[in-house]
């Protein structure tokens, strides 16, 4: 993947990723929202995407334009292409770094369906100068490829972080708890990138205990918030420094990124030649230190817009400052904090706020409670009321009372979780770590 996605960018050619978990109509929209001219895949996909270019006239050409690494009936296998001499290879190709896209992964930004994200040439390259010197990744480190290449964040900071200085980067197809820490203890794996929810299996998972990962220095965690509690406790497991990066598909993606030692709880300062605002989100004037607000972004790693939708682009974009329709605070030495993942995602209770990810990590605290979720539950009475979806450890048990005293012990009267405790199997979440709130809003009963 890595030698496909930076031969294609060398070549001028725009690179569109998807996710392998996309079902054939998913497929197919990006295939014509994109404009693909081909196809690369392993041949497990060969199915739904031969599904997906059937599915619509326009895809027809792409039918015989699929490679695939390995090898698949009808498609060409990758290591065909590595056999040219170099022959191939366009010459002459200009490329405008400024203008011209390079990747062009797909986000829902702050709402609706997934937009093409235009990241140019510009936009990679900066990001990658920007990042790097924080990461401080050296030929002597190996890294362990866990987060998905399909997503901004294993694409860059991962992929192109590690590699750009030389690192050595282990894959592995998907997360596998034993798998995962087999790979960290026999390859002595330095430096890892992960998303919260891996965080809290590292911490509380007693299957962890039984690998050495003691060459394990630096875990940087992204992608959703990652509460001070946690990061704590897992720190102190692992001997292990923690610190969170923060971004946006829409910004290459890092904006944020905490140095060594870390500000737990924090996603750190701006990096360098990034601007960073915190705004009241109705009058857009900057709050002062410790108030709450939107984080507004400006820098070089910001999109050129959306594939063909200028009006989300403006929607996202005003006066050169990305809006991340995320809140948080910033505190003295500028460190800032994301309190909730998305703005819209805040409950208010009787206009008080009340931030699920705040609660979250209390909750995960709890010595029965293995994940959780909570959302925003409407209320009659208060607006709305935080509900929690515990998924509870193996082996315990812990009553709805139980855990709603436990909460009420611990924050200020109005975080309670008036609209109570469900107790669940799994929590929802997207590949790269996110709980989808969405599919639990979706599974509330319907008011009559
Ligand atoms: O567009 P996206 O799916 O992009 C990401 C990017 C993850 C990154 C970026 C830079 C890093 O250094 C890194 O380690 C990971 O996930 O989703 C963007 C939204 O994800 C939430 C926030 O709501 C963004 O608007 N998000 C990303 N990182 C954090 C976060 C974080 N550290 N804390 C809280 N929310």
């Amino acid at each position: 993947f890595s030698i496909l996605l930076l031969a294609a960018a060398s070549a001028g050619i725009i690179v569109t990723t998807s996710n392998p978990a996309y079902t054939a109509g998913e497929l197919s929209r990006q295939l014509e929202h994109s404009n693909a001219k081909a196809v690369f895949t392993i041949p497990q996909l060969v199915p739904v995407i031969r599904d997906a270019i059937d599915s619509s006239d326009s895809l027809k050409e792409l039918a015989n334009k699929i490679t695939v690494f390995g090898e698949s009936e009808g498609c060409r296998p990758f290591s065909t292409l590595m056999q040219d001499d170099g022959k191939a290879f366009p010459e002459n190709t200009t490329i405008n770094p400024l203008d011209d896209v390079c990747v062009l992964p797909y986000s829902s930004g702050t709402t609706g369906l997934p937009k093409g994200v235009m990241l140019t040439h510009d936009n990679i390259v900066a990001n990658v100068q920007q990042f790097r010197k924080l990461l401080k990744v050296t030929e002597d480190d190996t890294s362990l490829g866990i987060l998905p290449f399909f997503h901004i964040y294993g694409m860059c900071p991962v992929m192109m972080g590690v590699l750009v200085d030389g690192g050595k980067l282990v894959t592995l197809p998907k997360f596998d708890p034993e798998m995962f820490l087999k790979a960290l203890d026999s390859h002595k794996v330095t430096q890892l990138h992960i998303v919260p929810p891996i965080v809290l299996f590292l911490g509380k998972h007693p299957m962890v205990s039984n690998f050495d990962l003691s060459n394990l220095n630096t875990i940087t965690s992204g992608a959703a918030p990652l509460g001070e509690g946690l990061t704590n406790e897992v720190m102190t497991r692992l001997k292990a420094v923690i610190r969170q990066g923060y971004g946006l598909t829409e910004t290459s993606p890092v904006t944020h990124l905490d140095v060594i030692p870390p500000n737990p709880g924090s996603i750190g300062c701006v990096i360098p030649n990034t601007l960073c605002r915190v705004v009241n989100a109705e009058t857009d004037e900057d709050v002062a230190e410790g108030e709450v607000g939107e984080i507004c972004v400006k820098g070089p790693q910001v999109m050129k817009g959306y594939l063909n939708n200028q009006k989300a682009t403006d929607e996202m974009i005003k006066n050169g400052w990305l809006h991340t329709g995320d809140i948080g605070h910033y505190d003295k030495e500028r460190d800032v904090f994301v309190i909730t993942d998305r703005l819209k995602e805040l409950i208010k209770y009787k206009g008080n706020q009340v931030a699920p990810a705040e609660l979250e990590d209390l909750l995960l605290q709890h010595p029965a409670v293995q994940d959780v979720a909570v959302i925003g539950l409407p209320d009659e009475d208060g607006g709305e009321v935080p509900l929690a979806y515990i998924v509870k450890k193996p082996n315990q048990e812990v009553s709805a009372h139980d855990i709603m005293s436990f909460v009420e012990g611990n924050v200020a009267h109005y975080k309670r979780l008036r609209g109570g405790v469900e107790f669940i199997d799994q929590i929802p979440k997207s590949p790269s770590g996110k709980i989808l709130r969405r599919i639990l809003r979706e599974s509330l009963p319907k008011p009559v």
